[in-house]
């Protein structure tokens, strides 16, 4: 597994130019804001099908839902930047040349919404050249929308946000996720253990996205997975760096599987070092 420091950064060219297509940061962001929020109501307006599956997997779920938002989301941002390149969860990848890249996770918590739990969100990123440019995480039924672009404050629901400022360790509210695969499951045994012990607690919530939000907001100081995916994490992660904290690939696989950790930077190597035990 090779490893990278941040999301898009080994893609990251040395010296970045000038947008091709002249696409801003703030038509970026507006872009991915108009996206998150269509989306994330066409899901609000259709809760009542939160259980029309197209496919049911042990520890997963493949909603219909999930490729309508995607649809949503691609066709909000298609009619904006028409060239630009676009990677979605629900098995879309098309452009990859452009120099832009928008990563959509259309229903992040899919489990969650399957069973009629909140936590869920539609998380849009956009990469210019390979560096993450803007981001939005939009959680409808808890009614908080996260935004951040390079340069600016992330903000929720439009007041600026910032992480915790608690540098200790046994202080400190961790959360994590259990993979989709079984073996996932088997594995996090030792990692809760070890954690649990040396933190003040620990929270599964079932969505990356949302976890790496609750570190921008402060309610949490630390967010750890292995066997995500980047349309878990690319949103949030930019959310969390503009919020003053940290987001690390600690390991990346094949399939855009990546072991993140975020956090509010003063626990980050302390928290690194436990967590590191846990990776493949
Ligand atoms: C989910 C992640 C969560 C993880 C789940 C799943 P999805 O993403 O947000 O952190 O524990 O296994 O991967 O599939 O709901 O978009």
């Amino acid at each position: 597994m090779n490893a990278a420091k941040r999301i898009g950064e080994k893609t990251r060219p040395a010296r970045p130019r000038p947008p091709a297509d002249g696409a801003a940061p703030d038509a970026l962001l507006d872009c991915a804001v108009a996206a998150a929020r269509a989306a994330g109501r066409h899901a609000l307006r259709h809760t009542k099908r939160r259980r029309e599956v197209f496919a049911l997997y042990r520890h997963d779920v493949k909603l219909v839902l999930d490729r309508e938002c995607q649809a949503v989301a691609h066709g909000v941002i298609r009619r904006r930047f028409p060239d630009h390149g676009i990677l979605g969860e629900e098995k879309l990848d098309s452009n990859r040349a452009s120099e832009f890249l928008w990563i959509i996770d259309p229903i992040d918590g899919t489990v969650n919404f399957f069973h009629g739990l909140p936590i869920w969100c539609v998380s849009i990123a956009v990469q210019a050249q390979g560096r993450s440019a803007a981001g939005a995480v939009y959680a409808p039924e808890l009614d908080e929308f996260y935004t951040a672009r390079i340069g600016c404050p992330a903000l929720c629901n439009g007041r600026p946000i910032a992480v915790s400022a608690n540098a200790r360790l046994n202080q400190a509210l961790v959360s994590t996720g259990v993979g989709k695969q079984t073996r996932d499951n088997s594995s996090y045994a030792g990692l809760f253990e070890t954690l649990g012990g040396r933190i003040q607690k620990l929270r599964i919530l079932g969505s990356a996205a949302l976890d790496i939000c609750n570190v921008a907001r402060g309610r949490t100081e630390g967010f750890f997975e292995s066997g995500i995916f980047i349309w878990d994490a690319a949103a949030g992660s930019l959310i969390v760096e503009q919020a003053g904290g940290r987001a690390e690939i600690l390991a990346s696989g094949p399939g855009h599987r990546l072991a993140l950790l975020a956090s509010n930077g003063k626990i980050h190597e302390r928290l690194k070092a436990i967590v590191r035990r846990a990776l493949p």
